[in-house]
């Protein structure tokens, strides 16, 4: 369920969110049933969606008997409990829905370290809304101590437990600028793969490195980043790491967890920007990915642009029609080459334009 908010300047119109969102909830496990929107000027305080939408919707869940609302925006916990109780199944928004298939997929200590301290984080503001009614009941419940209420009891242990997790991860974070400074004494440069989820870094980074990170045809597959070391035809050695995807309204919360992950980028010569080029929002996830790179502070890191999956893209096509995809996709700053990681075609182009792009002297690795 989502809603459009009528002036937005965001490029994304809520009909291809919700589609995403659609294949997230199925990607989490979730059968979707039924898709609901609503244009207002803002959503709603109190329910997100206006009085009538939330009629209908309670309609809905009497004739379908759905289990699980998801709402497109992040929610208030006054809006997700209101909404609970009207609609009388669990609510749970966009974040929390792409928390748990993170929390699937996290399979290194640092990646379930840095899922668990983002949800954490989530938690931590909307205890608030569950306790509250507990607490105007007044007390009784066994867990409380003197003159201290379970909400903030629940608080304390909350954020102590993020306080261990801080202190984990930057453990993690420790050993890994050890790693790094090695790796930089080796004067060995280092790509990056950056793109939309499911645009399909994992297939080229296995394609150019003969890695085996796992492939799939869903949101998020890739969590935890991976490094490979790879020697271009001209002898040019670098080390390649392919790591989580992004996607629109990606919330900053877990872009503040995965810091330690998304630090790789930070240490990368070159972005290797990966588009799914026969995905209908092509362009809006390279927009996307774009604006979340400069967020980042990445905005100045040079640009690779591989626009992927051209094998799919319908025979007859010229060479000129699919350049002028990439045109619609306004690069500017970047340079592109047409790829398939799948059939391998541009391949070779695209590792001569990354071996020209780092250019530099110590990134040879003659030395
Ligand atoms: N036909 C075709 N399919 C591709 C190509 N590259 C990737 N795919 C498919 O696209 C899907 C996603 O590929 P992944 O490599 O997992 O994508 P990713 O960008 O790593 O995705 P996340 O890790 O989820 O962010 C898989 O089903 C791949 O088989 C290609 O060049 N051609
Ligand atoms: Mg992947």
């Amino acid at each position: 369920m989502a809603v459009q908010p009528q002036r937005s300047r965001d490029e994304w119109v809520s009909a291809d969110s919700l589609a995403e969102l659609g294949r997230l909830a199925k990607t989490a496990g979730a059968e979707v049933v039924g898709v609901e929107s609503q244009r207002m000027t803002r959503p709603s305080g109190t329910h997100y969606v206006g009085r009538g939408k939330l009629d209908e919707i309670v309609a809905l869940q009497a004739s379908l008997d759905f289990n699980l609302l998801i709402c497109d925006d992040e929610l208030s916990p006054r809006q997700q409990r209101a909404l609970e109780e009207k609609v009388g199944t669990r609510v749970i928004d966009r974040t929390a829905l792409i928390l748990d298939i993170f929390a699937k997929q996290a399979s290194t200590r640092e990646g379930k370290l840095q899922v668990e301290l983002a949800q954490h984080r989530y938690l931590l503001p909307r205890l608030i809304g569950r306790w509250e009614h507990l607490e105007r009941l007044g007390g009784g419940i066994g867990t409380r101590g003197p003159g201290e209420s379970q909400l903030e009891t629940d608080r304390r242990l909350i954020r102590q437990h993020i306080g261990r997790l801080e202190a984990d991860l930057e453990t993690v974070r420790r050993h890994r600028d050890v790693y790094r400074s090695r790796r930089r004494k080796g004067g060995v440069a280092l790509v990056a793969l950056v793109g939309y989820t499911n645009a399909g870094k994992s297939t080229l980074f296995n394609a150019i490195s003969n890695a085996e990170v796992e492939v799939e045809d869903k949101l998020f597959s890739t969590l935890d980043p991976v490094t490979r070391r790879i020697r271009l035809p001209d002898g040019t050695n670098l080390l390649m790491t392919d790591t989580v995807g992004f996607i629109h309204k990606l919330p900053p919360s877990i872009i503040a967890a995965f810091r330690t992950t998304l630090e790789e980028l930070h240490e990368a010569d070159l972005l290797l920007h990966v588009v799914d080029i026969t995905h209908a929002d092509a362009a809006k996830q390279h927009g996307t990915v774009e604006s979340i790179l400069s967020d980042m502070g990445l905005q100045d890191k040079p640009v690779v642009t591989a626009l992927n999956k051209v094998d799919l893209v319908e025979q007859g096509v010229s060479d000129t029609d699919l350049s002028s995809a990439g045109e619609r996709l306004n690069l500017t700053r970047s340079d592109f080459v047409l790829v398939s990681a799948v059939t391998r075609v541009g391949i070779p182009t695209l590792l001569e334009r990354v071996a020209s792009a780092l250019g530099r002297p110590d990134a040879t690795g003659a030395v």
